[in-house]
């Protein structure tokens, strides 16, 4: 596979539905895509890196231009045999995690056309199909919220997870165990408390939740550790796991029982797939996150949700919830019993809607090598 080229996109999609956390409210997403031109072969991929640095520093405009500047052209002219040795040519740039996924998963997406095998299988995936969960947002009222339970619950979804943040917690949270006593029900608070909170989150333990995700600071593990000593229920780390060694700090402190492997936080799929290993090896469970991706996104963290240690049910969920119109064919839809199959097609087994992704452009850029200086 030598890297001929790389193009980058921006694509605008409004959301069907507001998504709300802790952080704030998105309404539409401005969503960069990768290709990289291998040849005969383009590989595809999606950052995902938000519009605004709030779940991480990294954001649309800091892909675009590490990638630009510095991570595409470490790659350009090389010839490859696995998309995992591209790893090793952007070690030297520091952090931009999202930026490097986005690079080496499009690499994943060529090797595993080139090879005409599956990319889960490539991924060293070995369930055939994956359980889904939703996450659902902070809502204008209560009633709306309960509302959109009841909905993914008729639609068989299998785990029910709700942002919480201060004044958005306990009262909810009763409402919906009243309602549905049994249901698996978790909720994430994208690090919304913090000290003048430490005795508060004693109350999370009232609910029967399977976890708390991502209680406290973004960038912590050492206060998770102390908390998880308080509470009962099990902590979930989203944000502050970064990286392979970040996974066993926190396993060795005891800062949680339960992580969320997200592709593009930890920096492509040979990170996400250490990170699943690590965790194996030390019996804590783990299940694929979301970043309210497209068809690309999505098709990548399904391969990657069929690893055997995938044993919770994740925020991979179908297409629907998020757009009116997704991005790649056939649509990924999830069956009544809360699940996704995964193809035995080549790649992803979802092809790109080229003609509707160039509608939707709204800035692109090819990088190539640059002329050798005369
Ligand atoms: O913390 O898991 C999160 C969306 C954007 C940023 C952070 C998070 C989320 C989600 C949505 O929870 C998951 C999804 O439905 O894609
Ligand atoms: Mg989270």
């Amino acid at each position: 596979m030598k890297v001929e080229a790389i193009t980058l996109r921006e694509i605008r999609m409004p959301l069907k539905y507001f998504f709300e956390t802790s952080f704030g409210r998105s309404e539409s997403r401005r969503i960069l895509l990768v290709t990289a031109h291998c040849e005969d072969i383009d590989g595809w991929a999606e950052c995902v890196a938000g519009d605004r640095p709030f779940f991480s520093y990294e954001w649309i405009e800091t892909a675009w231009a590490t990638i630009r500047d510095f991570l595409a052209p470490a790659l350009i002219g090389i010839n490859f045999t696995r998309a995992r040795d591209s790893i090793g040519r952007m070690s030297h740039i520091r952090g931009h995690n999202m930026a490097k996924a986005a690079l080496e998963n499009s690499l994943w997406d060529a090797e595993a056309k080139q090879k005409r095998q599956p990319l889960w299988k490539l991924l060293g995936g070995t369930l055939r199909e994956i359980n889904c969960g939703v996450s659902i947002g902070i809502q204008n009222s209560h009633e709306q919220l309960l509302e959109k339970i009841e909905t993914e619950l008729a639609a068989g979804y299998q785990r029910i997870k709700v942002k919480v943040k201060p004044g958005w917690d306990f009262e909810i949270l009763s409402k919906i165990r009243k309602r549905w006593p049994n249901v698996l029900l978790s909720c994430d608070a994208n690090s919304a408390y913090g000290n003048v909170h430490l005795l508060d989150l004693r109350k999370f333990d009232d609910f029967n939740l399977l976890m708390i995700e991502q209680p406290l600071w973004y960038d912590d593990i050492l206060e998770h550790a102390k908390l998880q000593r308080l509470l009962k229920t099990s902590i979930c780390l989203d944000e502050s796991i970064r990286n392979v060694r970040d996974a066993e700090e926190a396993i060795e402190l005891q800062a949680c029982r339960i992580i969320n492997i997200k592709v593009g936080r930890l920096g492509g799929f040979s990170e996400a797939i250490a990170v699943h290993n690590v965790c194996e090896r030390n019996r804590l469970p783990v299940w694929c996150g979301g970043m309210l991706e497209t068809g690309i996104g999505r098709a990548h963290n399904l391969a990657l949700s069929t690893l055997p240690n995938f044993r919770l049910p994740g925020d991979v969920s179908a297409a629907k919830r998020y757009w009116v119109e997704d991005i790649v064919e056939p649509e990924i839809t999830v069956s009544s019993r809360g699940t996704i199959p995964v193809s035995d097609e080549p790649g992803t087994g979802y092809e790109i809607r080229q003609e509707l992704i160039e509608k939707l452009t709204v800035r692109s850029e090819t990088i190539r090598r640059k002329a050798a200086r005369v």
